[in-house]
């Protein structure tokens, strides 16, 4: 690889088409990230941060991301030389804790420069196999089991292969009760409660095992791993783990004591692709299935989310939605579409990316901006 000679990073706002209530909190219009990194001949590539709003989901958010990156990792690859992007986060890891997401939106923007460098497709570099994805829709926690109904139906009409339905207590068993009813026996459902219960609800948990979910995603805290295996040992129903898991070790700590047995692998939140590939080569060696979540990324982030998908372990349906579930208008032409048969194409015949970068329309909702360099 060539040095890297600049990273201009920006905040934009994007508002979502409706607001996603997860169970840790609820969000209008998205903070996103963005980053345009050129190199020493003049290539140019584009990457997302995923960090949120609110410091809800892990410890991570957009302000606190945004200081990781511009005083900690941006200057350990600016001018430096790399062979190949597999060895940048070796050096984002040494003496330097956590901070994943700020570190991923680097790493992850210098595998796209790698690829436009060699004009091969993202997914190519990754080693990805497949050329579309099945995917599934996540939906936010909603007023009522009707109103949850009425999302779950349209989404299985529009083809989606998988409808994940956010819980809290309170708005759990009879709500994906509903659903199950309402949809069938063959549906293929599952819930995500974001760390908003404690083994005390084990019980409560246990009654969702009679409406047969493909996996409970982290119902459990964020950063536990030794109270899901308690919990996993109480259920039919497999557990996936989400906030949980950001590297291989936390990876091979769940199998180890069967804390759960699906994985949910997003780039972003475990430190950008080489972990994530890591994770992805574990767990296909252990037999543990995974899947690509997303983090309500513009599409950006969400060409970097397919492309890791189209590798050959992820087998379950990805939370990878067309750009017309998030936004009014996307970022990146064309936008991301989804088939009637619920296949996202991964685009194999563009570098990097695969998509166009719209920049005027970033420039319009760019908020803050920073030349690094
Ligand atoms: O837990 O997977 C999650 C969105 C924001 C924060 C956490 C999660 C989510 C989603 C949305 O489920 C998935 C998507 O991007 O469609
Ligand atoms: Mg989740």
């Amino acid at each position: 690889m060539s040095p890297l000679d600049q990273i201009t990073l920006r905040e934009i706002r994007l508002p979502l088409r409706e607001p996603f209530r997860i169970s840790s909190g609820s969000v209008s219009e998205r903070r996103i990230t963005l980053l345009e990194l050129r190199d020493a001949d003049g290539v140019v590539a584009w990457s997302e941060g995923v960090a949120p709003e609110e410091p809800n989901y892990r410890e991570e958010a957009i302000d606190t991301a945004w200081t990781a990156i511009s005083q900690w990792v941006v200057p350990r690859v600016l001018g430096r030389a790399f062979a190949h992007p597999r060895d940048v986060y070796a050096v984002l890891e040494q003496d330097f804790r956590g901070n994943f997401m700020a570190k991923a939106a680097v790493e992850m923007g210098m595998w796209v420069l790698e690829a436009m460098r060699q004009g091969v497709p993202l997914a190519t570099l990754l080693g990805g196999t497949r050329s579309a994805i099945a995917t599934g829709i996540s939906l936010g926690i909603q007023s009522s089991p009707e109103a949850l109904v009425d999302k779950a139906s349209a989404a299985v009409a529009q083809g989606y292969r998988k409808v994940k339905i956010k819980i809290a207590p309170g708005q759990d068993v009879a709500y994906v009760r509903a659903v199950r009813e309402a949809l069938g026996p063959d549906a293929p459902l599952m819930a995500d409660a974001n760390n908003a219960y404690t083994l005390a609800d084990a019980g409560l948990l246990a009654q969702l095992d009679d409406l047969d979910l493909m996996m409970i995603e982290q119902p459990l805290a964020w950063d536990d791993i030794v109270q899901h295996a308690s919990l996993q040992r109480q259920l039919r129903t497999p557990l996936c783990l989400d906030e949980s898991i950001t590297s291989v070790d936390s990876a091979r700590n769940m199998v180890t004591l069967d804390a759960g047995r699906i994985i949910n692998i997003k780039p972003g939140r475990v430190g950008g692709f080489a972990s994530s590939l890591a994770i992805h080569d574990y767990c296909v060696s252990a037999g543990v299935p995974v899947w690509c979540g997303g983090m309500l990324e513009s599409g950006i982030g969400r060409a970097c989310n397919v492309a890791l998908a189209s590798l050959a372990g992820f087998t379950k349906p990805g939370d990878l939605s067309p750009s017309s579930r998030y936004w009014a208008q996307d970022i990146v032409s064309p936008e991301w579409t989804m088939t009637a048969d619920g296949m996202v194409p991964v685009p194999l015949d563009r570098p990097g990316l695969g998509v166009t970068v719209n920049v005027d329309r970033i420039d319009d909702l760019t908020v803050r901006r920073v030349v690094l360099r």
